[in-house]
């Protein structure tokens, strides 16, 4: 008899108690019998993931009112709490056992402390309530870069949300041996108040318990603190990739096609609300993930699998001109749940949608009406900028079709890019894998964005743009992707983008659809197609080049006055970049491979020596030889 399932015995329907006893991994049944004990469950829901479930798990998001319909027959709406609208990085702890440090960059709390704690804060937080239990991969299936997962919740919006977000995985936890690994997630929405949102936002704590691969999130129903799978047990990943010499990464995959029916893989890590989605959906190309992807060295060439099935995307300035397949979908029907958007007879608006937006209706902060204010005063905006849809990505028309291999697609090149106002050309190559992963990646800064809780816009270095999620000294993870690269015959190209840069009067020097100019640029390069002009800081494109992209794409004739605002080698705000990286690496980092600073330091000389030759403001016209 097994104690843990007999256990669990009264709080479970025959039907529920049949699927359980199907799998047969003992920690399994642990793992969900001492969370329904600690959190004092009714009922244990075990999702099986057949039809019947999935349905089960809809109905019950709506009859709870955590999800209400809305009149696009699929279509649903949720409410995170007002002060729950994005990832919290304070509340978001490292259970980290004694005598260890991390880093200084991130947030830790004693293990035992913070274990205490977080129990003391879930015991009895779903009195009354189901909890369920969803079995996940991570990765496609059967591949190997499958990672199992299970959450416990008692919020059937996260369940759902699940369901459109990752690949069904009980299946294989009922036919996998009794010492399968998987990441274990328990989360309870804590109380909620009669609007379902979670209540006691001052009591929320999402902890990462890495040794023993657990993740505790409480009084909290934002997506990306509550689904355990979003970046809760990517944290563990990248700990796991690191033991093992893969990587995880916060980054988005698409086929960009090329001439003549070629088809080239990207990855393209952005930190959030930074362009990583609108990157991958550009029309045309095919979008295989928008957030989260694992790679691999398979026979010395760098594979990548999305990690996810689905988007979890930013639903702001989302028009019918700038985007229109993923407009589409949001008024096609079939499953979408919004979250934190206005809705009014049934219809939600978000900010920038391109008409005009209601003056009244229910949002983020319940009834809404014009001119509403909150306790401190200010004015509550119609919708909120961090608004949501959660989709899968097979209703996107131009969903790409390796979506399931098990083996992921070639990657030919990465970029990676953060909201960089000063320095950062638009577009850049980097001269080989270390020097593009220190540069670009190691060094990527960026500023604090609406999608975390906090000030907007505060300059910050966010290595990889992973640096919130790792869980290793920072030091480490940089020596990890430097060694990855000499494990493959060809590593991908390394690219730096800059979608952000503007000039000294504070204007963005480019329109968001030019990225897909510098996207076509890279994939020529890759193939090595178009030359390119040798600077201080990477490569960059030719004038000429561009010229001819731009009409392509665009149809717009793209001037040698802006190719030059856009492209000039800015020296001064490039050495002092350099300065504030290699301040933040002594100061914050630990372990840090020595190549790092190599790398920096001959950026720096040779961006001095090029402002001795040519000045402070360099033409690319000067580098032409
Ligand atoms: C992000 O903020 O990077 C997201 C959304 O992808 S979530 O992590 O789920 O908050
Ligand atoms: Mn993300």
């Amino acid at each position: 008899m097994n104690p843990y399932i007999e256990a669990l015995r009264p709080k479970l329907s025959k039907a529920d108690y049949d699927k359980l006893c199907a799998i047969s991994i003992p920690k399994v049944h642990e793992f969900i019998a001492k969370s329904a004990d600690l959190c004092n469950a009714e009922h244990v829901f075990i999702c099986s993931d057949s039809v019947e479930d999935k349905d089960y798990i809809r109905q019950q998001a709506i009859a709870t009112k955590e999800e209400t319909p809305l009149n696009i027959s699929g279509h649903t709406i949720h409410y995170d709490g007002y002060y729950d609208q994005g990832r919290d990085r304070k509340a978001t702890k490292y259970l980290v056992p004694k005598r260890i440090f991390l880093s200084k960059a991130l947030n830790q709390i004693d293990r035992q402390e913070g274990l205490a704690e977080v129990k003391g804060v879930l015991r009895d937080s779903m009195t009354g309530r189901t909890m369920i239990a969803r079995f996940l991969s991570l990765g496609p299936t059967d591949s190997v870069f499958t990672i199992l997962g299970l959450q416990c919740t008692d919020s059937w919006y996260v369940a759902h949300s699940e369901d459109l977000l990752y690949r069904s995985g009980y299946k294989i936890f009922s036919k996998s041996g009794s010492d399968t690994q998987f990441l274990r997630v328990l989360h309870s929405a804590g109380k909620l108040t009669e609007n379902m949102v979670s209540a006691e936002h001052d009591k929320k704590c999402i902890y990462i318990d890495y040794m023993d691969n657990t993740i505790y999130s409480v009084n909290t129903q934002y997506a990306g603190n509550s689904i355990g799978f979003k970046k809760l047990a990517f944290r563990l990943a990248i700990r796991k990739a690191n033991t093992e010499g893969w990587l995880a990464e916060h980054m988005m995959l698409m086929g960009v096609h090329g001439p003549n029916g070629r088809k080239t893989y990207f990855a393209g890590a952005f930190p959030s609300a930074c362009g990583k989605t609108s990157t991958a959906m550009l029309p045309g190309e095919t979008i295989l993930g928008d957030d989260i992807a694992y790679i691999r060295e398979i026979d010395s060439v760098a594979r990548a699998v999305n990690v996810e099935a689905g988007i979890f995307g930013i639903i702001k300035d989302v028009n019918p001109i700038d985007d229109v397949s993923i407009f589409k979908v949001l008024h096609n029907t079939g499953e979408i749940i919004f979250s934190n958007v206005l809705v009014k007879d049934g219809k939600p608006y978000w900010l920038g949608m391109g008409s005009e937006l209601p003056k009244e209706g229910i949002n983020f902060s319940g009834k809404w009406y014009e001119g509403k204010k909150d306790e401190a005063g200010n004015e509550i905006s119609v919708a909120h900028k961090n608004a949501r849809y959660a989709v899968t990505l097979k209703a996107l028309e131009n969903c790409d079709p390796e979506l399931e291999n098990p083996i992921g697609v070639e990657l030919k090149g990465i970029m990676y890019g953060g909201r960089d106002i000063k320095a950062y050309v638009p577009v850049q190559q980097s001269f080989d894998w270390e020097h593009g992963i220190i540069s670009y990646g190691a060094a990527l800064e960026t500023e604090t964005t609406f999608a975390t809780i906090g000030k907007e816009g505060v300059p910050e270095i966010n290595m990889m743009s992973i640096q919130d999620f790792i869980s290793i000294p920072l030091g480490k993870n940089v020596r990890n992707n430097l060694d990855f690269g000499k494990k493959l015959q060809n590593p991908p190209v390394v690219f730096g983008v800059n979608y952000f840069l503007q000039d000294k009067q504070g204007n963005y020097l480019n329109d968001p659809k030019d990225k897909h100019v510098w996207i076509k640029w890279m994939e020529l390069r890759v193939h090595g197609e178009v030359d390119a002009i040798k600077t201080p800081t990477g490569y960059i494109p030719k004038y000429e080049d561009l010229r001819k992209l731009f009409k392509q794409l665009r149809d717009k004739d793209y001037s040698k006055e802006d190719y030059i605002k856009q492209f000039s080698i800015r020296v001064t705000e490039n050495m002092d970049k350099i300065k504030r990286v290699r301040q933040f690496y002594k100061k914050n980092v630990t372990y840090t491979p020595e190549a790092v600073f190599w790398e920096l330091n001959q950026q720096y000389e040779r961006l001095l020596n090029a402002k001795e030759k040519y000045g402070d403001y360099i033409s690319p016209e000067e580098f032409k030889e």
